[in-house]
């Protein structure tokens, strides 16, 4: 298969989705795939600068998110999003307008207590100690998915492992 789509990563912080968005687009450029990266990086600091962490500027950083990846997807590009995206009406939202038949959720399904033990960047203490408001999983809520295209159990896959699943679903799928 050939074609664009968008691979929407979702999870917790520290969960694993920009290491195995990463090892996904390798996978694909050797393949000589043209790939995008959306990230907070690249969209909380440029489009989105003038949002936070409410839960309505989630909602609309999401919204304006999947507005970009489903351009991306008309410009015949494989978008990789990694954004937590806590709400699952909001991805409800990206698959409508990204469409169904184009669109793969991927639930990097870290529990909490994991994610909060490798804290890479002491955000989780930060909140726990109150100094890092609105934090999901800690006083902002995160809504797993409930039927992603794939899951990831990251307490028993590698990140290598947990990319390669990616790839292989988007095989079954005929993007790649
Ligand atoms: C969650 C926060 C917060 C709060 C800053 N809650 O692990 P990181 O650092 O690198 O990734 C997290 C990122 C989350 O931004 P998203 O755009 O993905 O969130 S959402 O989809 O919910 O809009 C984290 C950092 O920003 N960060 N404050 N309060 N994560």
């Amino acid at each position: 298969g050939h074609r664009p789509c968008v691979v929407w990563l979702t999870g917790l912080s520290g969960a694993g989705k920009s290491t195995i968005a990463d090892l996904v687009e390798k996978v694909l450029h050797a393949e000589g795939r043209h790939t995008f990266l959306l990230d907070g990086d690249n969209v909380r600091h440029g489009l989105n600068s003038d949002l936070g962490f409410t839960d309505a500027d989630r909602v609309e950083n999401i919204r304006r998110i999947a507005e970009v990846a489903a351009l991306m997807v008309d410009a015949g590009l494989i978008v990789l999003v990694s954004f937590i995206s806590p709400f699952r009406a909001e991805r409800a939202l990206a698959r409508d307008l990204v469409g169904e038949n184009e669109f793969c959720e991927v639930f990097v399904d870290t529990p909490l207590a994991v994610a909060e033990a490798r804290d890479p960047k002491g955000l989780y203490r930060k909140a726990r100690r109150g100094e890092l408001a609105n934090f999901t999983g800690i006083d902002s809520p995160y809504e797993p998915p409930l039927e992603p295209e794939v899951r990831l159990d990251t307490t028993t896959l590698s990140p290598q492992a947990a990319a390669d699943a990616v790839v292989a679903r988007l095989r079954a799928l005929g993007v790649c």
